[in-house]
């Protein structure tokens, strides 16, 4: 096994282990694993961390951004060389299957190669001017320092979708890894150290709740961006609206679907049911947690659902023969059990009897397997409107199209959303009439490439996508209108007579 890492803060180019209070990363696969000892950063720290990107941040934007995409081709480079070793770094600290590692590096490094290929891309638009002499353009400029906090599920591949277009457009930053992914983030801000971004451009600050309220709360952060639990994203919405230039895009929770309509492929609708609900444990931001199916086509659905996910090999991370590994720590095993509990409080019929592992090499780790119950749709019923973040599936009987959008429509969330149909009618009117950022057809509802926007409605988020589309919320428009006339011209007929005319 490696040896334990010593974490630290990267503050205006400097490495600082922290005298303060720190903490474990854990292998949630063994937790008797310590992967590392990390601070756990104070407000001081976080206030060094936001002064070092303000100060790094007017000579970072007088850069050309050709010069900082060019960066990223390094990036680019250096983590198609490391990709093994952080795909294996990632399955030990998060206890993702290694195969599913090594798809968010490549998803990261998507990312980067977006980011790089938009520096030569325009920066603005020529537009058109009521006065012939006038020249007006629309040009987009940084916003300054942005904060970056993000998960533990995608420790690399969310970081930078954030990370990417933030410093592309000439912001600074400061990047604050999920207390459960420290190891992977540090890696992550050393790899940019090695590309040859300059000190203070990057910052990072490890920590939990107490170091990222601090970031929110310092006056020198422009932006935020979130992803994770609602409860943490509406905090810091909160905590922003005090700061009068304060952006905040926020990904938070979701109750992601699958929709079986009655005339769908039965083993395509299988195969995105499981890996919408169980890939990754249950663990995506976009996991479904219902899947609504059809009534007459239900028994089947079931049948062959349950027979399959009764195959599935949950075990060791690093074993890429394995669908998947643990879920994240102890914590979430009792999460999930509870909410286990709670559906069959609420009526629910399980179909699959899911839950802790304890044999063989299970024992060691936050093994759970699934859990799959069916539940009549009621508007009150919590386990059909809460999300879970866990490998807990409820399936939903529906009798209409029509129905089936109420059904799905029916949770505080709107996230992603997928549909298995034959019918291109039907196809639209999910399309038109289901609240979602991310929809799919005869796909699972996981699995968004990075030029695509990402983000979510109501409750999921609000509406400032991740990924590609984070470059509109990390830039401001400016207007800027050239005269090429040697006197006034104004627009809307306004008099440029400053004399006056006759009584
Ligand atoms: C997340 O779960 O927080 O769409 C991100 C997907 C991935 C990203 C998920 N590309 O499943």
């Amino acid at each position: 096994m490696s040896a334990t890492l010593t974490g630290k803060n990267l503050i205006a180019g400097r490495w600082q282990s922290s005298n303060g209070e720190r903490f474990e990363s854990r292998s949630p696969a063994r937790e008797s694993e310590v992967l590392g000892v990390f601070p756990s950063s104070s407000v001081e720290e976080a206030r060094q961390a936001v002064a070092a990107a303000r100060e790094a941040y007017p000579a970072w934007r007088r850069t050309s951004r050709i010069y900082r995409a060019e960066l990223f081709d390094n990036l680019a480079q250096i983590v198609k060389r490391e990709a093994d070793n952080l795909a294996r770094l990632m399955a030990r600290e998060c206890g993702k299957v290694v195969s599913e590692c090594r798809a968010e590096v490549i998803e990261g490094l998507h990312m980067i190669q977006y980011v790089f290929g938009t520096g030569r891309m325009p920066i603005g638009e020529v537009l058109a001017s009521e006065i012939a002499e006038k020249d007006a353009f629309m040009r987009r400029k940084p916003w300054g320092v942005v904060a970056v906090i993000t998960p533990w599920n995608f420790p690399f591949a969310v970081p930078l979708w954030m990370l990417g277009p933030s410093l592309l457009e000439g912001n600074t930053v400061v990047f604050k890894p999920s207390e459960d992914t420290p190891a992977i983030g540090q890696r992550l801000a050393e790899l940019f150290v090695e590309a040859g971004f300059p000190a203070g451009v990057l910052n990072l600050v490890h920590g939990a709740a107490e170091t990222g309220e601090a970031l929110v709360r310092d006056p020198g952060v422009n932006i935020v961006l979130f992803t994770g639990s609602y409860e943490v994203g509406h905090r810091i919405q909160q905590l922003s609206a005090e700061h009068y230039d304060r952006i905040v895009a926020c990904e938070m929770g979701s109750k992601s679907a699958v929709i079986v309509c009655a005339d769908a492929r039965l083993d395509l609708a299988v195969n995105c049911a499981l890996i919408s609900a169980f890939k990754t444990s249950g663990q995506r931001c976009v996991s479904a947690g219902r899947i609504l199916v059809a009534e007459s086509l239900f028994d089947k659905f079931a049948d062959k659902l349950i027979s399959a996910a009764r195959r599935l090999r949950i075990g060791d991370p690093l074993n890429s023969g394995n669908f998947t590994g643990p879920v994240i720590h102890r914590a979430a095993v009792e999460k999930i059990e509870r909410y286990n509990a709670l559906a069959r409080a609420e009526g629910g019929q399980v179909l699959l009897d899911g839950g802790r592992m304890t044999d063989g090499e299970h024992a060691a780790g936050c093994y759970l397997s699934p859990f799959i119950y069916r539940m009549e749709h009621r508007p009150e019923v919590r386990v059909l409107r809460e999300e879970v973040f866990g490998p807990h599936l409820a399936l939903v009987p529906f009798k209409t199209n029509e129905d089936a959008v109420r059904i799905y429509n029916d949770t505080p969330y709107g996230l992603s959303m997928a549909v298995v149909t034959e019918d291109y009618r039907a196809m639209r009117m999910f399309r038109e009439e289901c609240e979602y950022g991310m929809g799919y057809v005869n796909l699972p509802c996981i699995g968004a490439e990075v030029h695509l926007p990402f983000g979510g409605v109501k409750k999921s988020g609000n509406g400032h996508p991740s990924a590609a589309g984070l470059i509109e919320t990390v830039t401001h428009k400016t207007a800027w209108t050239v005269n090429h006339s040697t006197e006034v011209k104004m627009a809307q007929g306004l008099t440029t007579d400053i004399e006056g005319g006759p009584a």
